[in-house]
């Protein structure tokens, strides 16, 4: 009986959007309710969504009401705004009247409001009040230093620094070796990183592995797998058909990359990994796989129509935050899929394995809590066909 379904959609009372799914998942006969069907699902990984923004306008201002609250730490309207923001992304329309959400998923009354001011007026009065906010903008600056996130910045502006200088000067404050590092290359590592950059940065990790080990297996990952044109790091897994050896393979590549001159900074985490003790799922906390931050000096004759870098900069180097993760062989499809993001994506494969199909996902694995037990999976395909989910590619994972 779909009755409930059909009515609340003509009296516009919101329905559950989960309920609303599961009609198109279970093999409703789709004919009644065609006309009020929902296309654009709740949940990021069932939709599509490229690096071609039609609503950055939208975008942008709730993104800083999102970070506003994330500063906060109120992690409701936070999620509720990343949320918006991300179905706004998958639109292959622009939206030009508030009519034009009316079947979208995620989008509440405060989105809706900020959205029609900005459709009225091309602005919204409550995000640019956001933007001048003091506290806002003293956490958005230091948070952009390499090593300082939102706990650290709050505190220093607890304590009325306001600016870098604030921060450098006050005896009182020690600064960390990451902080250290994030001071001296801050105008490097604020900079994004561009595709040629990326590219170059693969060449030389490529070089630096396979003099370890000749049958190891690199892939790109993050943003740039993505196809974003810009980045804030480059991510990579790193990886070797023999199992166990994956283990060391990351301080042999660093080791490497000293070698040949490459490295600025490092921050190696030795593999925690143990299939026995999963599924001991923390949802949102770090993996367990061997992974280092690293800060690598990239020379300007590498890439491919010049740095990235203001016109004044003749050092003719810059340098570039790298991420190296190294799982063994049997996880590499999840870690894959867990490194490449976009974050709003992967949060959703988690929940849409929670809470559609009784299943736990990470980057090490998936649990079935029916069948009690792990699922195996050599490629992403795999792991989407485990979840029931139709594959999207890793350019439409820009949720
Ligand atoms: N990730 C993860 N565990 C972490 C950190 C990241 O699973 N501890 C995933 C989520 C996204 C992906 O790895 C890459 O992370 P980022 O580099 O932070 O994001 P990005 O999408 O590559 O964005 P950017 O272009 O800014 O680097
Ligand atoms: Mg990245």
């Amino acid at each position: 009986d779909i009755s409930w379904f059909t009515d609340s959609m003509r009296e516009g009372r919101p329905v559950a959007v989960e309920t609303r799914y599961l009609i198109q998942d279970t093999k409703f006969p789709t004919t009644a309710v065609a006309s009020a069907a929902v296309t654009v699902s709740q949940y990021a990984c069932q939709r599509q969504t490229t690096t071609e923004n039609n609503n950055k306008i939208f975008t942008d201002a709730l993104e800083v009401l999102a970070e506003y609250y994330e500063f906060k730490e109120i992690e409701g309207p936070c999620l509720a705004f990343r949320r918006a923001t991300s179905v706004l992304k998958s639109l292959p329309f622009v939206v030009q009247c508030l009519r034009d959400l009316r079947d979208l998923p995620c989008l509440g009354e405060h989105t809706k409001a900020i959205m029609e001011e900005i459709l009225e007026y091309g602005r919204s009065f409550e995000v640019e009040q956001t933007l001048s906010d003091e506290r806002y903008q003293t956490l958005k600056l230091f948070t952009s230093v390499f090593g300082v996130g939102p706990k650290t910045a709050d505190k220093w502006y607890r304590q009325g620094l306001r600016s870098f200088s604030d921060v450098l000067t006050e005896p009182g404050i020690h600064l960390n070796r990451m902080q250290q590092t994030g001071f001296l290359h801050y105008g490097d590592i604020s900079r994004a990183v561009s595709k040629a950059e990326a590219r170059a940065l693969g060449s030389i990790i490529d070089e630096a592995v396979r003099a370890i080990t000749p049958d190891a297996i690199i892939a790109l990952t993050g943003g740039f797998r993505r196809g974003k044109e810009f980045g804030h790091d480059v991510d990579f897994l790193v990886t070797t058909p023999e199992l166990g050896r994956e283990r060391s393979l990351l301080p042999d590549v660093i080791d490497e990359l000293k070698k040949k001159g490459f490295l600025l900074y490092c921050d190696y985490h030795a593999s925690t990994f143990d299939m026995a003790r999963l599924p001991s799922f923390s949802f949102e906390a770090m993996d367990h796989f061997a992974k280092c931050f690293l800060i690598l000096r990239l020379e300007e004759g590498k890439v491919e129509g010049g740095l990235n870098s203001s016109e004044k900069d003749s050092r003719g180097w810059r340098a570039v935050r790298v991420d190296l993760v190294s799982p063994p062989l049997d996880r590499y499809a999840y870690a894959l899929l867990g490194w490449t993001g976009s974050r709003m994506f992967e949060r959703d494969l988690r929940r849409f394995a929670r809470l559609e199909r009784r299943m736990l996902l990470d980057n090490h694995g998936l649990y079935d809590k029916t069948k009690k037990e792990f699922l195996a999976a050599t490629t992403e395909k795999d792991i989407f066909a485990h979840l029931g989910l139709e594959y999207i590619e890793p350019w439409q994972r820009n949720a």
